[in-house]
């Protein structure tokens, strides 16, 4: 028979290549048909995920960044300066976390999810209509971001004025200046054409853009233990290849940002130009407590225990 599978971005983006890649692996190791539903076919990312929960779809990719408002514990990806900037202590974490293989599979079963993989999608970048050096010049800028309380709150934190939209609004709401600036990976502020409606990217190494792609959970206990093993080897194929495939994507990105737009500034902050950022995070870290659910603080605690060893 046939699976559906929607996730949050268009084929060709990192999202859409995962599926694809699992879709393969699926198809040639089963009976079963994978069929993809990129960005926009079927709705918002809180609408593929309702999808999902309902038994519509059979797997849904969402991020952390609209999960959290259903699971507040997934906020956590939302502390700024948490996740490594080195590539292969990100990855290292990825694959080893015991929060991610433990701790939170039981929470997504609770709202009717089977908890597949998350994996990294690259470096958090502002791109704003105004120059970012400092939390100061955030102060009259109306900022994106998904709609995720903890993620408001960092903006807060970072001086800005938080604006949740669901993804589809973007790019006209910098068009028509109802907002300032947004954030994405370099990869997504290219495909997206983000740069035509901003003129300032910044890098200032807050974050690392976190998704999880799920199974609905009725459907997933009721495949045979064979089918799980294929639906699992397909996912750990799809991790690797993914990993792969995002080497240099983001200079690479970067790069035809710049022939796209050769006017833009793209600024690398400093350590000195990034520590008044860096100073929020024990604030963002104490709100995740409070608003991160029951299990806030084993979660906090046991990402930092696997950050610890996937940095050493
Ligand atoms: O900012 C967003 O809403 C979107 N960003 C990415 C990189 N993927 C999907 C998500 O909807």
């Amino acid at each position: 028979d046939t699976w559906r599978y929607a996730f949050e971005e268009a084929m060709e983006e990192v999202q859409g290549k995962f599926a694809q890649k699992f879709k393969e692996e699926v198809e040639a190791n089963s009976d079963h048909e994978v069929q993809l539903f990129p960005f926009g076919t079927l709705g918002e990312s809180a609408d593929i995920m309702e999808q999902a929960q309902s038994g519509i779809l059979q797997f849904v990719d969402q991020s952390p960044g609209f999960t959290g408002a259903l699971i507040p514990e997934a906020q956590v990806f939302f502390v700024p300066y948490l996740l490594p900037q080195d590539q292969e202590q990100l990855v290292s974490f990825f694959r080893n976390s015991k929060a991610i293989k433990e701790l939170f599979p039981p929470l997504y079963a609770e709202q009717g999810l089977e908890l597949l993989t998350m994996f990294p999608e690259g470096e958090v970048m502002m791109t704003t209509t105004t120059e970012v050096k400092s939390p100061e010049d955030l102060n009259e800028v109306k900022f994106r971001v998904m709609t995720n309380p903890l993620l408001v709150e960092g903006y807060k934190a970072f001086g800005a004025t938080p604006t949740p939209l669901p993804w589809g609004e973007v790019y006209g709401a910098l068009q028509t200046g109802i907002i300032q600036g947004q954030e994405n990976p370099a990869f997504f502020i290219e495909s997206t054409k983000m740069y035509e409606v901003t003129d300032y990217i910044t890098r200032a190494g807050h974050n690392n853009f976190t998704t999880a792609v799920m199974a609905n959970k009725d459907f997933f206990d009721g495949l045979s233990e064979d089918e799980q093993k294929v639906v699992q080897d397909a996912i750990a194929a799809s991790f690797d290849y993914i990993v792969e495939y995002q080497t240099g994507l983001t200079e690479k990105s970067l790069e035809k940002i710049k022939e796209a737009k050769p006017e833009i500034t793209i600024t690398e902050l400093s350590e000195e130009e990034r520590a008044p950022f860096k100073a929020t995070a024990d604030s963002v870290e104490q709100e995740f407590l409070e608003i991160g659910g029951p299990k806030a603080q084993e979660i906090l605690d046991q990402m930092k225990a696997d950050l610890e060893t996937a940095t050493q």
